[in-house]
C-alpha cells in the first residue's frame, strides 16, 4: 500500500477524481464532465457509481469527444447543452490555479466546450495536483486561446498586441494531441474545427480579468483559457494530503 508520499501524480489524480463525485455529485443532478487525464477519474467515479446503483438518474454533459466516448463506453447517460442549459455540477482539471482560483485551461485543446458547460453549472469544482498552483497565472503555463482559421495569422498578431497581454509571445499549436487532430499543414484543429494560439508569458499575466475581457473583444477569436470567477472549489491533492480551497 503506497503512503501519500510515495504517491505518483495519477494517484493523486485518481484520489481528487473520486473525492470530487463523492463530494458533489447526488441522484438526479446534471452533471459536467470535464476533459484531461484528472477528470478522466471524475468520469470513471460516475460511472463506477451508476453500475453500482449508488447514483441514480444521473444524467452527464461532456466537455469533449474524448469525454463523450469515455463516458459512453461506461454507459454513462449522456445529453448536450442544447438538451439541458442547467447542470447542478461540473468536475474538470486546470492547467494553472493561482491564489484566487483563476485558472488557466485549455492545454487540452478542450477550453470553448469545458467553458460552455462550466459557466452553466450551479457548482464549478476543479480537481487538481498540487503542480498546478501558481502565484501567478501565465509563465507556467501557455494560455491557450481558440481562434477561427480564416486569416488566423492576422488574428494571431492582433492577439499579441492587446495590451493586457503585453509581452507575450503567440505561437500557433501545431500537431495532434490525444483531444486535438490536425489538417493538411499539420495545424492542430480543434473539437469544434478551429485553431488554437498558445500564449507564452515571461511573467505573471497583471490584470487577468482585464486580458480575458480583451481577448473576448477580439474579433476571430472563439474563446480563451482564461476561467476567471468561474471556480465553486478547487480539490488539491498533494504528498501532504487533500485540501480544498474555496
Ligand atoms: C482540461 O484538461 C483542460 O482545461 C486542461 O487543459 C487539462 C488539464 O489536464 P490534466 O488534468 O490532464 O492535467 O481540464
Amino acid at each position: 500500500m503506497s503512503t501519500r508520499a510515495a504517491m505518483t501524480q495519477d494517484e493523486l489524480k485518481k484520489l481528487v477524481g473520486y473525492k470530487s463525485v463523492d463530494d458533489h455529485v447526488e441522484s438526479g443532478m446534471v452533471v459536467g464532465l470535464g476533459t484531461g487525464s484528472t477528470a478522466y477519474f471524475a468520469v470513471e467515479r460516475v460511472g463506477q457509481k451508476l453500475a453500482s446503483g449508488e447514483l441514480k438518474n444521473v444524467i452527464c454533459i461532456p466537455t469533449s469527444e474524448r469525454t463523450r466516448e469515455q463516458a459512453e463506453s461506461l454507459k454513462i447517460p449522456l445529453c448536450t447543452l442544447n438538451e439541458k442549459s442547467e447542470l447542478d455540477v461540473a468536475i474538470d482539471g486546470a492547467d494553472e490555479v493561482d491564489p484566487a482560483l483563476a485558472l488557466v485551461k485549455g492545454g487540452g485543446g478542450a477550453l470553448l466546450r469545458e467553458k460552455m458547460v462550466e459557466v452553466m453549472a450551479k457548482k464549478f469544482v476543479v480537481i487538481v495536483d498540487e503542480s498546478k498552483l501558481c502565484k501567478g497565472l501565465g509563465p507556467g503555463f501557455p494560455l491557450p486561446v481558440e481562434i477561427t482559421p480564416f486569416c488566423h495569422m492576422h488574428t494571431l498578431r492582433t492577439i499579441a498586441k492587446l495590451p493586457a497581454l503585453a509581452g507575450c509571445e503567440a505561437i500557433l499549436r501545431m500537431g495532434s494531441s490525444s483531444n486535438n487532430k490536425i489538417d493538411g499543414d499539420n495545424i492542430a484543429v480543434t473539437d469544434n474545427g478551429n485553431y488554437i494560439v498558445d500564449l507564452h508569458f515571461k511573467s505573471p499575466i497583471k490584470d487577468p480579468v482585464a486580458a480575458a475581457s480583451q481577448l473576448k473583444n477580439c474579433v476571430g477569436v472563439v474563446d480563451h483559457g482564461l476561467f476567471v470567477d468561474m471556480a465553486y472549489q478547487v480539490i488539491v491533492a498533494g504528498s501532504d494530503g487533500i485540501r480544498v480551497a474555496g
